[in-house]
């Protein structure tokens, strides 16, 4: 039945491309098939103690095995397009190397599906699962592993490139590098110290620079290439002309490590202050990759962070979320739907971008079904309404953002939170992988209907 169009206040433009979201190691399962090499999230799920509920992806979601009637639930809604990742080890089993001829054939049987049913495909090259082999060499503390990244993201988009049209080199490097190698809550586990741990910061920059290369070389022409960051999302504590200025000087300095250095090709000066002895080893050619130009920006976007303008060299200071602040089931998933209205509208301010994309935003709880099978998730109904009025805000001013990628298609595995915490718009059963579409399944392709909000 014929869904009538948003009010012209509430409607997107025209093309708007709304998506939804998922990555390699959190839905496919299947991760001895096919020849599929180990990485370093099979290594930590089946450490002890590292994982709630020691939960794995070995099974995950088991998209490996029903991607068809994950592109059906995908169709059912109206997506436009659908941005999903590529599993470095099952390409390049040991990293680097000989390809394994297998390894691609599930991304082209997906793919065929995908664009049979009418949906373009965004394709990450690395959300996380980095081949185990290369930890063992190192992981992201070599230079190597940049160099390596670059080998198979040339030999994807050489190999994906008549169907895919837009690639992003890493998913929020901010988080991988922080996570995995400052604090050990995600894989490899590592807790560095500074000086090591900015050199796995400058590795990352630089696989995705060299990364933009390798996939200019060997794609199409034609083919775009991005990168999908959490740069964080700075807010001003109040919308005044200088807690505003001063956001826009944090958005800058709080993400000079990663998305700065990628739209700069250089760190800035008080990065490189702050960090003193401690910082990143670099060459000039380093940093000329670092900043390829990119055809777009990819911003994941969940919680705000607030910014006051304050005296001294820096002219702002951070607020932290007071402890009444609402957040998510996630406790780090403070709910500030300005930040999805700020972030994309100071990266295109700052560095000029002519197309972003928001590329994640989600919320999660713990989803129950009903005794008659069905959940009324208002919660992330609230939170998608919330977020999507503020995108709109941005999109009406002509922030260009081209599209929404919800997070997620559907429940998955929640790296070192395992099943418990649920960011899925369709609910899974991952005893029997029934697939539920939510209230919010619902709400959201009203949304994609109507090119807007009621
Ligand atoms: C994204 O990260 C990921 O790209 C995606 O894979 C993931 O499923 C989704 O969001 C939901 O989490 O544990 O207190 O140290 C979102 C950004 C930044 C959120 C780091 C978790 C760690 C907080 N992440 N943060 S804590």
């Amino acid at each position: 039945e014929a869904q009538p169009t948003a009010p012209a206040a509430r409607r997107f433009p025209q093309g708007f491309l709304w998506g939804s979201a998922t990555a390699s190691y959190q839905v496919e399962g299947a991760v001895n098939e096919d020849g599929r090499g180990p990485s370093i999230w099979d290594t930590f799920s089946h450490t002890p103690g590292k994982i709630k509920n020691n939960d794995t992806g070995d099974v995950a979601d088991d998209h490996f095995h029903r991607y068809k009637e994950d592109i059906a639930l995908m169709k059912d809604l109206g997506l436009k397009t659908y941005r999903f990742s590529v599993a470095w080890p099952r390409v390049f089993p040991q990293g680097t190397g000989t390809p394994n001829p297998k390894g691609l054939d599930f991304y082209n049987r997906m793919l065929d599906t995908l664009l049979a049913a009418g949906i373009q495909p965004y394709c990450t090259l690395f959300h996380w699962d980095l081949p185990q082999t290369l930890e063992d060499k190192g992981g992201w503390q070599s230079r190597d592993t940049s160099e390596a990244f670059a080998n198979y993201a040339g030999y994807v988009a050489e190999h994906l490139s008549d169907r895919v049209k837009h690639f992003m080199t890493l998913n929020e490097m901010s988080s991988f590098v922080d996570l995995g190698y400052g604090n050990g809550v995600h894989a490899p586990g590592l807790k560095l110290p500074p000086a090591k741990l900015n050199q796995v910061r400058h590795h990352a920059v630089l696989a995705h620079g060299l990364g933009v290369q390798a996939i200019r070389a060997h794609a199409k022409p034609g083919t775009k290439v991005g990168l999908a960051e959490n740069a964080t999302a700075t807010v001003p504590v109040l919308e005044t002309p200088e807690h505003i200025a001063a956001t826009a000087k944090a958005y800058r300095e709080v993400n000079a490590g990663y998305l700065t250095a990628v739209m700069e090709g250089r760190y800035t000066d008080a990065y490189l202050h702050r960090a003193g002895a401690d910082a990143p080893k670099f060459t000039d050619a380093d940093m000329k990759a670092i900043g390829s130009p990119v055809d777009f920006v990819g911003l994941n976007v969940y919680n705000p962070a607030y910014v006051r303008a304050a005296e001294g060299p820096a002219g702002f200071a951070m607020v932290r979320p007071p402890s009444s602040f609402p957040h998510m089931m996630s406790p780090w998933l403070h709910v500030g739907p300005e930040a999805i209205y700020w972030s994309p509208k100071l990266a295109a301010q700052l560095w000029n971008i002519k197309e972003i994309y928001i590329t994640e935003n989600g919320a999660s709880s713990t989803d129950v079904l009903t005794p008659e099978g069905q959940v009324f998730d208002t919660d992330r109904v609230m939170f998608f309404r919330n977020y999507l009025t503020q995108l709109h805000r941005a999109v009406s001013e002509g922030v260009p953002v081209r599209g929404y990628f919800c997070w997620s298609l559907m429940d998955n595995y929640e790296w070192a939170d395992g099943y418990q915490y649920r960011f899925g718009i369709h609910y899974v059963d991952f005893t029997t992988q029934k697939r539920t579409p939510k209230l919010s399944a619902h709400f959201y392709k009203e949304v994609i209907a109507r090119n807007g909000l009621a």
